[in-house]
């Protein structure tokens, strides 16, 4: 088999992987949201600002990928939910067999949020389906606002981008504005929250987008236990 050859292998295997863990999403009424971004632009701190905002009730849980270290595990294991860290050892992206290893020994019935923090890579996460509701791309402002132009595939992908580090805008000669339109010349449609996770701007409104994404698999799950429950 040439390189080409195999790769298309991995990929099939892959999402074959991945639509087993849609299905079973679906099944515990569960949604799963996938982060990604290059290293570094703010994933980790963002969730610690998500799980702090969080009611201890709230029924959320994390896996956040790393090709070393548990550390990311670590900083999000402080706010009490349930948290894993995945070490890929030498690979660029999390794939589908390793989240469904990560989730053995979790009840998916006591969860309706999965918080996936993939690898810090802009690449090869946007080709390896986790089964998950949406994918999110970050971009820092410290990045350059042609990166949605480089690198197209995760901005055509994901269904929100968060502009991240909105802070530092006063420093950098970072344009906000140019950045939303390459986004929007890549994927029209994508969604885009301006956040900083030090000033806390944009926040509330992350919180709020997070909280409606869960809304579908609320009234799936609601409609398939009617459908059990009703006479036939
Ligand atoms: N100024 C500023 N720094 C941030 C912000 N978000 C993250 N950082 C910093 O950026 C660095 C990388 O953040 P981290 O969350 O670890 O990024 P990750 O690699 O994407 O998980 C850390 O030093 C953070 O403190 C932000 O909104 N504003
Ligand atoms: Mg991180």
């Amino acid at each position: 088999m040439n390189r080409v050859e195999v790769e298309k292998k991995v990929l099939n295997e892959n999402q074959l992987l991945a639509e087993e863990l849609r299905r079973r999403y679906r099944e515990h009424g569960l949604c799963c949201v996938n982060l990604i971004s290059a290293p570094g632009s703010g994933k980790t701190l963002l969730l610690e600002r998500t799980l702090e905002r969080m009611s201890p009730t709230e029924r959320v849980a994390v896996l956040t990928g790393d090709l070393q270290t548990e550390n990311d595990a670590k900083r999000l294991a402080r706010f009490g939910f349930p948290v894993k860290q995945i070490i890929t050892g030498g690979t660029c992206h999390l794939d589908a067999r390793m989240i469904g290893r990560h989730l053995e020994g979790w009840d998916l019935d006591a969860l309706d949020l999965l918080i996936v923090e993939n690898v810090g890579n802009l690449v090869c996460p946007s080709s390896y389906d986790l089964g998950e509701d949406c994918k999110i791309v970050l971009l820092s402002t410290t990045e350059g606002e042609d990166k949605p132009l480089k690198y197209p595939s995760i901005f055509a992908k994901s269904k929100l981008m968060l502009l991240t580090k909105i802070d530092l805008l006063p420093y950098l000669s970072f344009s906000a504005d140019l950045a939303r339109e390459n986004a929007r010349r890549v994927h029209p449609q994508i969604e885009i929250i301006e956040i900083s996770s030090t000033t806390g701007e944009g926040l509330d409104r992350w919180m709020v987008w997070l909280q409606e994404q869960q809304k579908p698999k609320f009234k799936d799950a609601k409609d398939s236990a009617g459908a059990e429950n009703s006479p036939s």
